[in-house]
Parts: C-alpha cells; sequence; structure tokens
C-alpha cells in the first residue's frame, strides 16, 4: 500500500531541481484553489443528479484528484502551454479556464458543446484557445500524441519555453504508449510533462496487478534525462510545490519530467461501477480521510487564510453558478440531426477539387515510381518547411558524423535517400521502431499545423499504430466539431508478387482503412500517378493514408518523366488506362498491369470485346462516376484486386454497382482477388494465392458469356 507523504519528493534529478522550488501560493491564489476544486466536485455531484433524472447518458468524475489537477492548472499557462488531459481532469479544465457551462452543454449533448457540438461523451472537452487538445477515451493514445505536439514547438517555436502536459492513470501507464512516449520523450530530450493520477484502481484492477511493485515512478529508474517526482496527489500544498517544480525543470532545462502522483477516488470509476464490490470498507475509510476537498478546507481554516464564513460565502457562489450554468444547458438545442457528415474532411481544402487538377509539364528521363516519390517528397520539403520526414530507416544516417564516409540508407525501399542529408536531421529523422509513436507524434505535430510525412516501413506492421489512426488521426477533426485536425501523410510500402515475400511482407488490406470515415486512402499504380498524389496528399488538409505497392516501385512500364514540382491530381478521379464498351475492369495498384494484360489476351482470343480497363487510383473517395460511366456504356463489370477476396474492397462496389446499376448490367458483377488466406512463401503458393492475369482473363470470358 502508498504511503503518501506529504512533502513532494524528487526522486530522480533532485539537485538540478532542487533550486527551481515555485513561489508559494498567495491568498488569492489558495482562494482560487479552492473555488476551483469545490466547483469541480459540485459539479460531479450536479452531474451524478442530471445522470439518476436520465437527463444526462454518462457521468464520469474527477473526485479525490482535484489538488493535484488544481496545482497543475494554475501553474500552467493556458494558451501558451499545451494541454492533453484525461478524462478525469475535470478540474485541471477548470483551472485551466473551461467553464461549468461549457461542462454541462458537453453533458447534455448540446449544439452549443464548444467542445464538440454533442458529439463526445462528458469529459472529453477541448478548446483550441486554451491549447487543450480535444481528449479521447483510449486510455493511451494521448501520450504519444503528447511528444510530437512538444517536438512541434521546438520547430513553430524554438525560443519558448513552452510545456506539453499528458495526463493519465496510474492504470493507463500499462499501455505500450505510455512507454513509446517515454522513449521518445527521453530519447529527442522533449519538454513533455507527464502527470500521472494514480488512484490506485484502474476500474477494478488495483495497482499492485497492473505495475510490479505498485509504483510507477519507481519504475522508471532508468529512464535518463526523465526528472521524476512523487507527491501525495491530495494535499495542495504539497501539489503546489511540486507541480511547481517539475514545470520550471521542464521550462528552462527543456527536458521531459513525470510527476507521480497518489489521489483518491471516492465515486467509484464512474456510474455504471460500484467500488463496493471490489474495495472493502476500511480501505474506502482510509480513502475518505484523505479527501482533498476536506483536507484543504481544514488546512485553509488552519492557516488562517480564511474563516468559515468566508468558505460557505465562496461555496453558495459556486453553487449559485452551477446552477445557473444546468439551467442554461438543459435548455440548450440538442446537436442538429443533419450535421453528422460535418466535419468528417477539411472545409478549407477539398483535395477532390479541380484546384488540383494539373497540367503534367515533363522533364528529363522516365523514372522509376520510387524515384518520383522521393523526388516529390525532395520537392515538398523544399516548398514547405514545416514538413517532416521521419520513421524507421528514413534518414539516411542517424549518426551524421558518419555520413562523411558511407553514402547513407534512406529507407529500406530508398524512398527517402538524400532527405537527411539535404534537410538536415531536424526535418529527416529516424525514430524507434514503434508505430504508435509513429503516427502518435505525427497526430501530435499535425495538430500544431506541421505537415508530418511518416513512413511506416511494412503495411504488414501498421498494426500497433492502427488505434492511432482509426480512434485519433481520423476523428479528430470530427470529435472536436472542426477545432483540431490531424493531417498527416501516412506513406507505407504495402503489397505482394515478390517472390518470397510470405506473411509478413505482403499484405494489402485496403479496405480495413476505407472503411474508416475521415480518412483520404489512395494507391497509385504508376510513376506519374504517384508523383502527382503524393503531393496532393501532402498539400491536403486531411489524414491521408498513401499506399505504396513495392513491386510497383522499380518496375520498369510504370515509370514516367518527372510531371514538375507543382504536379497534382485530385483525388477521387480515376484514370481510363484502356477504354472499352464490352466489360468494364474496375481495378487498382498492381492489379492494373494485370488486368491490362488479361485485356488483351481475351481480346486477341475472342477476335471481339472491347475490354475497358479503369485505375481507380484513389480508394477513398473512389470515382462512382467513372464507375457508372463505364458500366452504363459496357453493362458489364468485373473488380479486381490483390487483397482477399471476403469483405474486401470489391464487396462494396460490388453492392453499390448491383444496388444502383442494376437496369444496366448484362451479366452479375464479377470479382477477383486474392484467396481468403495468407500470401505464402515458396512461389508456387504465391502465385495461386494472389491473382494472377490469367484469373482476370477467365472472368472476363466468363462476364462476356452471358
Ligand atoms: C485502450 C482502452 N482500453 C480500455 C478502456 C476501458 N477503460 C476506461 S477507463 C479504464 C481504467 C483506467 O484506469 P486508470 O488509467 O488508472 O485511470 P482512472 O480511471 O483510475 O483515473 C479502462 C480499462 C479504454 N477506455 N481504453
Ligand atoms: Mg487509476
Amino acid at each position: 500500500m502508498l504511503k503518501p507523504s506529504s512533502h513532494a519528493t524528487a526522486v530522480q534529478g533532485a539537485a538540478s531541481v532542487s533550486a527551481l522550488a515555485p513561489a508559494a501560493p498567495t491568498r488569492e491564489e489558495l482562494l482560487q484553489a479552492f473555488r476551483v476544486m469545490y466547483l469541480s466536485r459540485r459539479l460531479d455531484d450536479r452531474e451524478i443528479l442530471l445522470k439518476r433524472q436520465n437527463r444526462i447518458f454518462f457521468q464520469i468524475s474527477g473526485a479525490g484528484h482535484e489538488a493535484i489537477q488544481t496545482a497543475a492548472g494554475m501553474l500552467l499557462r493556458p494558451g501558451h502551454d499545451w494541454f492533453y488531459p484525461y478524462y478525469r481532469d475535470r478540474a485541471l479544465r477548470l483551472a485551466l479556464g473551461v467553464t461549468a457551462r461549457d461542462m454541462l452543454l458537453q453533458a447534455v449533448g448540446a449544439a452549443e458543446d464548444p467542445a464538440s457540438g454533442g458529439r463526445q461523451m462528458p469529459s472529453h472537452w477541448s478548446s483550441p484557445e486554451l491549447h487543450i487538445v480535444a481528449g479521447s477515451s483510449p486510455t493511451g493514445t494521448q501520450f504519444v500524441q503528447s511528444v510530437g505536439c512538444a517536438q512541434a514547438g521546438r520547430y513553430l517555436h524554438p525560443d519558448s519555453d513552452e510545456v506539453t502536459l499528458v495526463a493519465a492513470g496510474e492504470g493507463a501507464t500499462s499501455e505500450g504508449e505510455f512507454w513509446e512516449a517515454l522513449n521518445a520523450a527521453c530519447l529527442e530530450k522533449i519538454p513533455v510533462l507527464f502527470l500521472i493520477e494514480d488512484n490506485g484502481y484502474a476500474i477494478s484492477v488495483p495497482v499492485e496487478y497492473q505495475t510490479p511493485g505498485g509504483n510507477i515512478s519507481a519504475l522508471l529508474t532508468g529512464h535518463a534525462s526523465l526528472a521524476r517526482f512523487e507527491v501525495d496527489g491530495s494535499d495542495f500544498d504539497a501539489c503546489w510545490r511540486t507541480m511547481g517544480r517539475a514545470i520550471a525543470h521542464c521550462r528552462q532545462t527543456r527536458l521531459p519530467a513525470l510527476v507521480h502522483a497518489h489521489v483518491t477516488r471516492p465515486y467509484s470509476h464512474s456510474l455504471s461501477d460500484d467500488e463496493k464490490l471490489y474495495k472493502t470498507a476500511a480501505e474506502r475509510a482510509a480513502e475518505h480521510a484523505r479527501d482533498p476537498l476536506t483536507r484543504f478546507p481544514e488546512w485553509l481554516l488552519a492557516e488562517g487564510v480564511v474563516d468559515r464564513h468566508g468558505l460557505q460565502i465562496m461555496a453558495q457562489e459556486v453553487d449559485k453558478e452551477i446552477q445557473e450554468a444546468t439551467e442554461c444547458a438543459l435548455k440548450a438545442a440538442p446537436a442538429e440531426l443533419r450535421s453528422a457528415l460535418e466535419f468528417l474532411y477539411s472545409d478549407r481544402v477539398d483535395p477532390t477539387s479541380s484546384e488540383f487538377d494539373s497540367e503534367p509539364r515533363f522533364a528529363g528521363e522516365p523514372r522509376t515510381m520510387v524515384d518520383e516519390i522521393n523526388l516529390t517528397l525532395a520537392e515538398e520539403m523544399r516548398r514547405d518547411e514545416r514538413m517532416v520526414v521521419f520513421g524507421e530507416d528514413v534518414a539516411d544516417c542517424s549518426r551524421e558524423e558518419n555520413l562523411a564516409q558511407v553514402k547513407g540508407k534512406g529507407g529500406v525501399f530508398k524512398a527517402t535517400g538524400g532527405l537527411q542529408i539535404e534537410f538536415g536531421s531536424r526535418r529527416c529523422f529516424n525514430t524507434p521502431i514503434a508505430e504508435a509513436a509513429i503516427l502518435g507524434r505525427a497526430i501530435g505535430m499535425a495538430t500544431r499545423g506541421m505537415k508530418p510525412v511518416a513512413e511506416i516501413q511494412f503495411f504488414d506492421y501498421i498494426w500497433p499504430a492502427m488505434m492511432q489512426i482509426r480512434d485519433e488521426m481520423a476523428n479528430l477533426r470530427w470529435r472536436s466539431n472542426n477545432g483540431f485536425s490531424a493531417p498527416a501523410v501516412i506513406r507505407v510500402a504495402t503489397g505482394g508478387y515478390l517472390n518470397g515475400g510470405a506473411i509478413y511482407h505482403s499484405q494489402c488490406g485496403e479496405s480495413i482503412f476505407t472503411h474508416i470515415p475521415g480518412l483520404r486512402v489512395v494507391m497509385p499504380s504508376n510513376a506519374l500517378d504517384a508523383c502527382g498524389l503524393l503531393r496532393t496528399a501532402i498539400r491536403c488538409d486531411d489524414p491521408v493514408l498513401f499506399l505504396e505497392h513495392k513491386r510497383l516501385y522499380r518496375e520498369p512500364y510504370n515509370r514516367a518523366s518527372h510531371p514538375g514540382p507543382d504536379f497534382t491530381i485530385p483525388f477521387g478521379k480515376a484514370r481510363i488506362v484502356k477504354p472499352g464498351d464490352g466489360l468494364t475492369i474496375v481495378t487498382f495498384g498492381a492489379l492494373v498491369q494485370k488486368s491490362l494484360q488479361a485485356a488483351v489476351q481475351v481480346e486477341q482470343k475472342l477476335g471481339r470485346a472491347s475490354i475497358e480497363v479503369i485505375d481507380l487510383r484513389s480508394l477513398a473517395p473512389y470515382d462512382w462516376q467513372a464507375i457508372m460511366e463505364s458500366v452504363t456504356k459496357t453493362n458489364r463489370v468485373l473488380i479486381a484486386h490483390e487483397d482477399t477476396l471476403s469483405w474486401g474492397y470489391g464487396a462494396e462496389l460490388a453492392a453499390r454497382i448491383a444496388n444502383e446499376l442494376f437496369e444496366h448490367l448484362d451479366a452479375p458483377v464479377g470479382r477477383v482477388a486474392a484467396m481468403d488466406t495468407w500470401v505464402g512463401y515458396h512461389h508456387h503458393l504465391e502465385n495461386e494465392i494472389l491473382p494472377q492475369a490469367e484469373d482476370i482473363a477467365a472472368e472476363a470470358e466468363r462476364l462476356l458469356h452471358y
């Protein structure tokens, strides 16, 4: 069991930080702290009442955490510092400037809810003005984003003393993202202030079943560059001093720090939980004795800061404020029904618009697809100083001094070769092998207006970052009602036909991502489209998954001369690779060439049918108009893709064609795709599993015979 000390303890870096003790709080500050803590608790009480009356639909409290949160909120500077709070951080947000009214508007799901327009649960507040980034519900995602945010500060405001605060419970420190964030912050020496509010439980799981040894700050001894502080988080005076020292440490040294605050949780995990099911009466009584809402007023009285009457007056003022805020929230109009599709994508830049339609100005010898990607990245980095490129092995050489003697790596496929040499290690750098951190950092940077172009080395290894993509990057704009966004580009090498790629170097899986609202997904099949689509991806204001087929990187047939430094292709515009009027093949990626081969083969064999081949290029959004026009003309359609058949990308197209173009069809909608299994290592297996030109030809013939 924890033994809370009433004194702050710097458990590491004590010598360097002891001189940084903050000034003692003034009387006004102490009264303000009481006001915030009391307001926070009474708002929880009011929400609990409203939930019981069925007027709000969820409640989670900040009760027991108020002292440390209030100290943090009062000592940091909203609008200057940046904040990634936890769902329990009501008092923190109140101290920063979120109002009781704002909170209750979110609780009722009002259209006026300034954080999300009625889209998010209570306790997920957001404020661009105060620099409070919209909260989400996954327990650990915020850690890595805060590192990206703080790192962005270094590019955007190199002389600033800003700090990024990220908060979470002790349970959340079990998430990989906590460790990935610590790694990154310590390696890069980034001023992130980690606040761990340790209430001893993650819902019903006690800390000793979560953290080896039961003490998270003790576990972090080996983290070089991390100053660690442990404090009784229900003792406001100790919190003030500890937070003050930790903040000053981050501001002055530009290094990370961690504050481990022991707090209580008197109101169970949420209103859906009853802690009596797993906490003993004695344990609950011990927590009760430490309640900051009892201890702090007693301390104020004992120190002579205020008398009982003064406290009562403040309490009455707060109660009145809550009453008024409640009346206002209950009268507020609910989120508008027709608003559901608003702010999925940028309202500023439309990557499907004709603005992105441009004529190529070809120059030079034909170049491979990977060369075009490399050149486009370089041109865009020259054009936009905010653009940074990072990932695993993307730099030429992490040890810069070696570059005098070595050529440099520049990506396992050389797509990023030479970028570090030209733009320096600040703008093109290697990261640890930590996919969630790579994309989480990209989100944090993009939130602040940087243009991160992050690489995931192989599609097969994108999965650790899935939560960052689906639950964070793709919905940040929607969940904050256009308050924040994360327009990052994710470049990823994908696909098979490698002869030996096997299970873990051949995966496609695009439909898993096209299924995500808010995410753009594109996949070029040739060098020209790779250049144009990548430039659009970088200049667009939405998150983009840019799929680069490994097999197509160096093919001779898909090369192109460079179309110029401003060549862009709009998203959602297919390319008719070969016109025809007897059958449409809708495809993309590596199957474009195979479909062409199949078309020629079938036409020669049958001596008549003319087959149209459409390269979608952009998978979300996709060019329905082109499909519709073609199928209306040919009356037969086949969808060919490399990924597995069932629930694949073609299933959606087939369903829509059957639904909307039924009367134009003279044959069933055909599909050719990989077998529903993994790609095998031996080429016999690989060839059988992945779709070949012969498979497309056979299906084309079948459809033509109807
Ligand atoms: C990734 C993820 N897994 C599970 C959950 C469900 N969940 C919500 S809160 C919580 C416990 C978190 O405990 P802790 O970090 O200690 O915070 P506390 O609620 O105690 O303040 C869990 C498991 C979630 N929100 N996100
Ligand atoms: Mg906890």
